[in-house]
């Protein structure tokens, strides 16, 4: 049962009123889609906030090529109810409760459940109070809000974005096949092809459930990997924070709290000198593909390696394979990527 609260805000209601006046334009000279008047993409996040997962329902919200129609969440950098609880609290500060948040899988599939408590705190927000959120979670599990939506939209209409471990990706996809044919692309935060972090061969959201990350990488749908290659050059400069400084609103200085101690955790665990804000990458993506480069590439899914359980193996030799289904991303646009970030703080301020 999905909520039929009326939300002025929702985009593509917006988007639908103003349909007979603005549609899709293409710009004469270069035929490319002009997204700043095409219809809003409508997408379900699942994630597992997470500072930078908080980032990326930000930027999903305040850019209006995005309409985010759930969020859907999984247990990885903390425990499901904390992270469900940070998601609502997120959504409170961008005074955005019409979003509904769906919990879903509590642990891997297999593995036990691995938190990144030194990375993102006990809370799994840690670093500034969040207000408390004020609607309760929504009904339905997770998994059921993924399939229901997919399955009542038209064909490649939903685009499904993950941040967290793939569990609840996985189990929709085996509960309910036909949405492997029925999305417009799945975009993953996760893996890497040069790059690790949580063991010398393996990123975190793989590492955490890699049996579901095998299910989703070995379906048919189009899935662009946003792994750490990609990440790792999404740093939060001093000049990038700087630009989110100046608006000076209780959303920006959460933003930049969250920010000082996703910095702290970052310099004391990985030496990073700034902190990688990996997850609204895949969002950025989607806003303007023009900002994250990306490959063609098969990928396979380590499960049981002797040191590498977790890792991406991605095949970079030569050309891909016509009917490859996958891509990864290699190269980001920075100052492209903080203007999108500190456009989307501004405009939910
Ligand atoms: C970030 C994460 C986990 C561990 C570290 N060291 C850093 C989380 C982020 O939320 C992101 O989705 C992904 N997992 C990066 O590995
Ligand atoms: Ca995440």
């Amino acid at each position: 049962h999905r909520s039929t609260r009326p939300n002025p805000q929702r985009k593509t209601d917006i988007m639908l009123t103003m349909s007979t006046s603005t549609t899709t334009s293409t710009t004469a000279a270069t035929g490319r889609v002009d997204a700043s008047r095409a219809r809003p993409r409508p997408i379900i996040l699942d994630c597992d906030p997470g500072h930078d997962d908080a980032a990326a329902i930000i930027l999903a919200l305040g850019n209006p090529a995005i309409d985010l129609l759930g969020v859907t969440t999984v247990g990885g950098n903390q425990t499901a109810e904390k992270i469900t609880r940070n998601a609502r609290s997120v959504l409170r500060l961008c005074n955005r409760e019409d979003v509904p948040v769906h919990q879903g899988a509590s642990r891997p599939l297999l593995h036990d459940v691995e938190v990144a408590a030194q990375i993102h705190g006990e809370s799994g927000l840690d670093g500034v109070e969040l207000p408390d959120p004020t609607v309760p979670v929504a009904p339905g599990h997770a998994v059921s809000f993924i399939i229901d939506t997919v399955m009542a939209a038209a064909p490649g209409e939903i685009t499904l974005v993950a941040t967290g471990p793939l569990t609840n990706i996985a189990l929709a996809a085996r509960i309910e096949p036909r949405i492997v044919g029925r999305i417009a692309e799945l975009v993953v935060m996760g893996g890497g092809f040069h790059e690790a972090n949580w063991t010398p061969a393996a990123e975190f959201n793989i590492w955490v459930d890699p049996e579901a990350a095998r299910i989703v990488f070995e379906e048919s749908w189009p899935i662009t990997m946003v792994g750490l290659d990609l990440t790792h050059q999404a740093l939060a400069t001093a000049e990038a924070e700087e630009g989110i400084r100046r608006i000076g609103s209780e959303l920006s200085e959460a933003f930049l709290g969250l920010m000082a101690f996703f910095r702290r955790a970052y310099k004391e665990n990985q030496d990073f000198d700034d902190p990688p804000v990996h997850d609204p990458c895949t969002i950025a993506y989607l806003i303007d593909p023009a900002i994250v480069r990306t490959r063609r590439a098969p990928v396979r899914i380590e499960t049981h390696g002797q040191y590498t359980t977790g890792a991406t193996v991605v095949d970079l030799r030569g050309q891909a394979p016509e009917n490859v289904h996958t891509q990864v991303a290699t190269e980001l646009d920075h100052a492209g990527f903080w203007r999108l970030m500190t456009e989307a703080i501004a405009a939910l301020s």
